[in-house]
């Protein structure tokens, strides 16, 4: 029997990726984001391969959240795998200079966003004693770089909430891993620098991760024996040392 998998942040980048690559191996796919033309685009490319089912909304919002996946069809309610990969940085600014709004986005997304769709979905998996969350975190959850400040703050809690998670749900049999990358060419960088060249900098002069590379990872993950956990990750470009060492060749 197919198992299904959510994941969020499916629109774009490592996301998209992922939903790809699970398509290939027969993972029946609840794809999430905001732009529903690009939910429609991808669930077009990927069902002739498997069962596609999309939800739109935004991370930020509790209640839609909530309803959104308490309202799947009865055909997609069992969850299997949750990937937890909605997020981006915004802003990169001195502690000084900060811009709220960058600071409330960057905490009600990647950290209090993960939590809400994880708590919709985490109840089905303890009843069923089976399930795998895997929380896309970062390099920048386990090194804090200048002016990464509160994004890296963000991806330390959800370093912490995977562990919190790996803990509490033990006894259920359910599987917690977290998946960090360093460098990775998505649309990352757009969204942080708010569409400023700047962003078009950033993957110059090596070879960053691509997208694919991390989902070929999560889906290494997801597709261990049940007795193996990738429980944390740290998966970094040849080019890349540390978040503040990069080998570019201009
Ligand atoms: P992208 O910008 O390419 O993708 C981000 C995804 O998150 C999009 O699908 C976007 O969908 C979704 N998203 C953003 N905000 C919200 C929201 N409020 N509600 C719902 N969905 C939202 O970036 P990446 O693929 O690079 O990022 C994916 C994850 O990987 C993030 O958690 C990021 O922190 C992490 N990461 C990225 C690295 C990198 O270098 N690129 C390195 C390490 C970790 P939409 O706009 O349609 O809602
Ligand atoms: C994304 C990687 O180094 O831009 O999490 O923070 S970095």
């Amino acid at each position: 029997m197919r198992k299904t998998a959510l994941i969020t942040g499916a629109t774009s980048g490592i996301g998209r990726a992922t939903a790809h690559e699970f398509a290939k191996h027969d993972i029946n796919l609840i794809l999430c984001g905001r732009r529903q033309e690009r939910l429609d685009t991808i669930k077009k490319a990927l069902e002739r391969t498997t069962d596609v089912h999309t939800l739109n909304f935004d991370v930020r919002d509790k209640a839609a959240t909530f309803e959104a996946i308490a309202r799947l069809p009865e055909d997609f309610k069992k969850i299997d795998i949750l990937i937890n990969n909605a997020g981006n940085a915004h802003g990169l600014d001195p502690i000084q200079n900060g811009d709220t709004d960058d600071w409330d986005a960057m905490m009600d997304i990647n950290v209090k966003g993960l939590l809400y769709v994880s708590k919709a979905i985490i109840p089905q998996m303890t009843e069923r004693q089976s399930g795998h969350i895997i929380n896309i975190g970062s390099s920048a959850g386990k090194e804090v770089y200048p002016k990464g400040n509160v994004y890296c703050a963000s991806k330390h809690a959800v370093l912490a909430i995977t562990e919190g998670m790996r803990i509490d749900l033990n006894s259920f049999g359910i599987k917690v891993s977290a998946i960090n990358p360093g460098l990775v060419e998505t649309e990352f960088s757009k969204v942080r620098f708010k569409g400023d060249a700047v962003a078009d900098s950033v993957y110059k002069g090596y070879k960053a991760l691509q997208p694919e590379d991390v989902a070929e990872i999560i889906y290494f993950a997801v597709s261990r024996p049940a007795h193996v956990n990738i429980a944390d990750l740290l998966v970094f470009p040849t080019a890349q040392a540390s978040s503040t060492i990069v080998k570019k060749s201009i």
